[in-house]
């Protein structure tokens, strides 16, 4: 029964995204279901559909994106409408509910802020969050990705603020529009590693 779950899944993403990101999304899954075994996440299983799902949306065209979020009754702030690449983790997040029958509300949540990330997040927000940047087949260079990678095992939360603090370095340095959830989730996770006394990593 899963096996064919994840089958009519994966047809349907081959449909819908292009090459690379189709395998980027088969890596986000494996990567996910990794770090779920590494945390002792209950269900590593959901981890990996939220992985396979999380970027369900990412290739539908910018002007079909803005009439479908109003039809599902997204809100979209001034952010989203200057930044279409931040719309495809929102409608994800509903797309799945009526195409794949995810009423999982932390899967939903879980690719609702995989772009931007969020403060207190789940365990599977992180696990999404985090994989989404560290999957292996990514063509994009990533400095230190190697020691990001080895992070994300060890500790998380620590992995969230290397991947949101590089996140904002990147966006500043392209003059792009912060989301204010991409910072609020930088000082979150910063916060809170401060009151856990711990080292803040630089990567
Ligand atoms: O969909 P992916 O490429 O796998 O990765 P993603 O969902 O993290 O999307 C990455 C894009 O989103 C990338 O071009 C950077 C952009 N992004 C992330 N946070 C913000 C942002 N863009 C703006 N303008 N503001 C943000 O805060
Ligand atoms: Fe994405
Ligand atoms: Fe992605």
């Amino acid at each position: 029964m899963k096996l064919e779950y994840f089958t009519f899944i994966q047809e349907a993403l081959q449909d819908d995204l292009d090459y690379e990101r189709y395998w980027h999304s088969i890596s986000v899954a494996f990567t996910a279901a990794a770090l779920a075994m590494n945390y002792h996440y209950d269900s590593p299983d959901r981890a990996e559909i939220a992985g396979l799902l999380h970027d369900c949306a990412k290739c539908i065209p910018d002007e079909d994106k803005y009439g479908m979020c109003q039809q599902y009754g997204i809100f979209l702030d001034e952010v989203d409408y200057e930044n279409p690449a931040l719309l495809h983790a929102k409608l994800g997040a509903e797309i799945v509910a009526d195409k794949f029958g995810v009423l999982d509300r932390d899967i939903q949540d879980a690719i609702r802020t995989h772009t931007t990330g969020a403060p207190n997040m789940s365990m599977l927000q992180k696990i999404i969050y985090v994989s989404d940047y560290i999957e292996p087949n990514r063509d994009d260079i990533i400095m230190h990705l190697d020691k990001i990678q080895e992070l994300a095992f060890q500790d998380i939360d620590k992995a969230v603020y290397v991947i949101s603090g590089n996140t904002l370095s990147y966006l500043e340095s392209k003059g792009r529009t912060i989301d204010p959830a991409t910072k609020a989730t930088h000082e979150f996770y910063k916060k809170l590693l401060e009151e856990r006394n711990e080292e803040l990593p630089e990567l």
